[in-house]
């Protein structure tokens, strides 16, 4: 079994999430997601949540490609994750180019491309604004 890792904030779920979760199960045939917490979002990436971490969760665990949610909470658990679930790939759209390469000692690192148009920060901006 070919397990693929993936991190993620997935606030306001949208199209662009879609893509790079379809096609990172594309890499293998299980895979896990990461979903930042709210603790983590705020004090170590200073973003503001609009959905709540519990929801986000679901919400990713209900996608048809995923196999398993779990709460990203540190920048530093990567290696740990990778280690404790076998994972064979990691994987990220590519406005994190070269951000995790320090894995490469641990797994294949795939840097998939963004989904053009679409950002979380966007929607924020666009509903703010209405
Ligand atoms: N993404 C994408 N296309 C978009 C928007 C996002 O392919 N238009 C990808 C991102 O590259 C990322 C995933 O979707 O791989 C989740 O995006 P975010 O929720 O914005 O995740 P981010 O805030 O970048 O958190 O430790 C890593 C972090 O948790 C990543």
């Amino acid at each position: 079994m070919k397990t693929v890792i993936t991190y993620g904030t997935y606030d306001l779920f949208h199209i662009g999430h879609l893509n790079l979760l379809k096609r990172a199960k594309a890499l293998g045939d299980y895979l896990i997601v990461a979903v930042s917490t709210d603790r983590f979002n705020w004090e170590e990436k200073h973003k503001k949540c609009q959905i709540p971490d519990k929801d986000r969760m679901a919400i990713v665990e209900a996608i048809r490609y995923v196999d398993k949610v779990i709460p990203e909470d540190s920048w530093d658990q990567k290696i740990k994750d990778v280690q404790k679930y076998n994972v064979d790939v990691f994987v990220m759209g590519d406005d994190w180019k070269g951000k995790f390469d320090f894995l490469k000692d641990y797994c294949e690192v795939v840097y998939l491309p963004r989904t053009e148009g679409i950002s979380s920060t966007q929607l924020k901006e666009d509903l703010k604004n209405k």
